[in-house]
């Protein structure tokens, strides 16, 4: 009997909370609209990481849904993060670091797929765009988009405009936003998303800028007054107290800061990146208007991701490929269908959350073996007790894991940084050698991947030059 009341009791209760939720909500699943940006940083204006920065679209989406101020990627560059993002796995549990393996390549991916394609076996109608998976969806992952989206590549211009190497040019150019891939690729999605859709669809689309060429046209240049930009804080002595075994000085890519500062274009640099920063903006904008205000505004989910952050001298260094803050800092914003209003919250999350977190809002099951967790209890409640950390991972056993006030830095070499984002968020200060932390140490390191899977090798993915 006893048993039989409290069913009733909590059978009711579900009717009422399912009966309220419709009242307010479609039924159904959500469409999705997954918007990934290139190397943007967190200089974007809500998430404060540049005072000169104009990004009034971002704001605004920020304004409509939820901030995480305190998301991270989970592989400073291009290729392991998408990886990663698409699979809602770890890098240590695949095996795909850097350039070394695309998603289907990967023998350790032989049983997953990246979400889109998860969606479209849920009955989704799936289209895509630009840059999404780093070499696109090949082999066994081409039947992911139903429609293929515009590639969205941006015109180059025939000659160097500032820099020696072509893919760290940077200058006005084209003439006119039209001329833009991104532009192109947003056109085609506000398009689509102007109509009313029957069917639940997931739409996804990359953009290319602000990643290096620096190339928009000029009106984006002139949104900035050059000369008198802040520039990054780069104090050489900030690396007195990096360990020797920081792997960002053994792999460069990028030009040094030593060659940027010798070349005098520091702050030409800085300007150029801002301007791709508003220019990806407006193409945001265009889309995440088109999905707010448009004819599927009521029953669609908007996520906005970028695949890592961006070094523009800080710690000596340009770029990415590093496990500091500029490098895993992303930008993660959720608006729409059943995401609060103008919330925001630092518990530390990352981009592998959202593969089960996109799941559970439209119903679909959370195949096993993901290493992200679902977001939901903070989209729910931007407050809830959150008593996780972030793993990120730049090649194999070197890993940062994240806190709501902390950063530790572990390399395979056994080398340590630890730094107190509460009164360091520049993270200048090195306190892995200071006894009164060594708890905290302790905590943070029990995040630590208990697996590391070895690096794996595939013919022909490799990082091109320069990049
Ligand atoms: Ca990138
Ligand atoms: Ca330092």
């Amino acid at each position: 009997m006893k048993f039989l009341v409290r069913f009733l009791v909590v059978g009711l209760g579900l009717t009422a909370a399912t009966f309220l939720r419709a009242a307010n909500e479609p039924v159904g699943p959500p469409n999705i609209v997954f918007i990934a940006i290139d190397d943007l940083n967190d200089w974007v204006g809500c998430l404060g990481g540049n005072p000169d920065v104009k990004t009034p679209h971002m704001d605004r989406l920020a304004e409509r849904g939820l901030l995480f101020t305190n998301a991270h990627c989970q592989v400073p560059v291009c290729m392991g993060s998408r990886v990663s993002v698409f699979s809602g796995k770890l890098a240590s549990t695949t095996g795909c670091y850097e350039f070394n393996a695309e998603f289907h390549q990967a023998p350790t991916l032989a049983n997953d797929l990246p979400i889109p394609l998860l969606f479209k076996r849920q009955g989704y109608h799936t289209l895509g765009g630009g840059k999404l998976l780093h070499s696109g969806f090949q082999g066994r992952l081409a039947e992911t988009f139903d429609v293929q989206l515009s590639p969205g590549r941006n015109p180059t211009p025939k000659a160097m405009m500032n820099w020696p190497v072509k893919v760290w040019d940077f200058g006005p150019f084209p003439e006119r936003d039209e001329e833009m891939g991104d532009h192109q690729l947003a056109a085609e999605a506000a398009e689509f998303l102007g109509q009313a859709q029957s069917k639940p669809f997931f739409l996804a689309v990359g953009f290319h800028r602000p990643h290096v060429p620096l190339h928009v046209p000029k009106p984006w240049f002139d949104l900035y007054d050059r000369d008198a930009l802040t520039l990054p804080k780069a104090p050489i002595e900030d690396m007195d107290d990096i360990p020797e075994s920081d792997i960002t000085r053994q792999k460069a890519i990028a030009p040094s800061h030593a060659e940027v500062l010798k070349s005098g274009k520091w702050r030409d640099l800085v300007h150029a990146y801002l301007a791709c920063i508003s220019f990806v903006d407006h193409c945001v904008g265009m889309v995440a208007d088109a999905a707010m205000e448009g004819p599927n505004a009521g029953n669609t989910v908007l996520v906005l991701w970028s695949d890592h952050g961006f070094h523009l001298g800080e710690k000596q260094h340009w770029a990415k490929r590093t496990l500091w803050a500029e490098s895993t800092r992303a930008p993660l914003i959720f608006a729409g269908r059943g995401i609060p209003h103008g919330a925001r919250t630092d518990a530390p999350v990352g981009l592998v959350d959202l593969y089960p977190t996109l799941c559970e809002l439209a119903g679909v099951p959370v195949p096993e073996g993901r290493d992200g967790v679902s977001l939901r209890p903070l989209i729910d409640d931007p407050t809830a007790d959150w008593d996780r950390a972030v793993v990120s991972t730049w090649l194999p056993n070197n890993h940062s894991i994240v806190d709501r006030d902390w950063r530790y830095i572990h390399y395979a070499d056994g080398g340590e940084e630890l730094y107190d984002h509460r009164n360091d968020a520049d993270e200048f200060t090195n306190l892995a050698s200071d006894p009164r932390f060594a708890d905290v140490k302790k905590r943070l390191a029990s995040w630590l991947p208990k697996q590391n899977v070895p690096l794996l090798k595939v013919p022909g993915a490799k990082a091109k030059k320069g990049e």
